[in-house]
């Protein structure tokens, strides 16, 4: 709840001691769940990680692969033709923002962080060969996401027969990995997955025990943002779900993450610099 462990990215650290840290998703594809085909032109998606900056964001995470349920991969040249020349202009306005790249592809990742990025958000967990090794070369900040199975077929039918425990013990060994990649533990962060091979009551029970996830001793990231659960839960579509979000975001802040991946920054900065301050206040 209150504090938080410090985030290594390169040359920054990241500390949540004093606030939740947001971070903005900017999807430069034409076909994310929620905003896809909105920012595939870069000077409109530098826009709009500048207006995330201005609305509280502390690290823009630039996404150029679809990994909503059913999804189709996307080849690597085609991935960094999108995400390239809107890192680049990102970095070149603000040199000192934390971006990360949301791939599970290591020569993406070495592109991106040649290109200005600081972290790698894999939700592949560094399970592709070379992922470990970028990471490592560069310095860089790693966020470790558990998925069931891959985005094409992840949602037919997925079991768990403890799902609390079951995605627990795979970010302890994927974080024992990297570390025995040489990857320094300061970088790492885990995140449960929040929709990738889960069902709505898996989704719900990992955010019920969030707790369960700061036993491993690293920062914890969530994203719930505008998916399908909060659909299921309201009955509404992408286009509405950003005060569900912002419930659920609530909850997993009082409950152990310390760093929230959002689409909608403003009212997400604004809901949790409230519960932080609620979090903090000494007796
Ligand atoms: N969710 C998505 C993508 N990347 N990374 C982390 N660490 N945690 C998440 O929960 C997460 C993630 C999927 O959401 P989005 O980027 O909005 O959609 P799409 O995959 O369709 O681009």
């Amino acid at each position: 709840m209150s504090g938080g462990l410090a985030w290594h990215a390169r040359d920054l650290v990241l500390d949540p001691a004093e606030r939740t840290l947001v971070v903005g998703i900017l999807n430069v594809t034409p076909d994310s769940f929620s905003d896809g085909g909105r920012f595939l032109d870069p000077e409109v998606a530098v826009a709009h990680a500048l207006r995330m900056v201005e609305e509280g964001a502390d690290v823009i995470d630039v996404g150029g692969e679809s990994t909503r349920p059913g999804s189709d991969p996307v080849p690597a040249d085609e991935e960094l033709a999108r995400v390239l020349p809107v890192i680049g202009a990102i970095a070149a306005a603000r040199p000192e923002l934390p971006i990360s790249i949301d791939t599970r592809k290591p020569e993406v990742a070495e592109a991106a962080l040649a290109a200005g990025a600081r972290i790698v958000n894999d939700v592949g967990a560094g399970r592709a060969e070379g992922m470990f090794e970028v990471v490592r070369a560069a310095g860089a900040g790693m966020v470790l996401m558990h998925m069931l199975g891959e985005p094409k077929t992840m949602q037919e039918s997925p079991r768990y027969d403890d799902v609390v425990a079951e995605v627990r013990a795979f970010l302890r060994e994927r974080l024992e990995a990297a570390e025995a990649a040489g990857i320094e533990p300061e970088a790492l962060v885990v995140d449960p997955g929040i929709g990738f091979g889960k069902t709505l009551e898996h989704n719900l029970l990992l955010l019920r025990h969030l707790e369960a996830l700061t036993e491993l001793g690293r920062p914890v990231m969530v994203g719930p943002s505008r998916k399908r659960f909060i659909g299921a839960i309201l009955g509404l579509p992408e286009g509405e779900r950003d005060e569900g979000t912002v419930g659920a975001v609530v909850w997993a802040v009082a409950h152990g993450a310390t760093i929230v991946r959002v689409h909608d920054v403003r009212s997400t900065v604004r809901a949790v610099r409230v519960a932080d301050a609620i979090a903090r206040v000494e007796r």
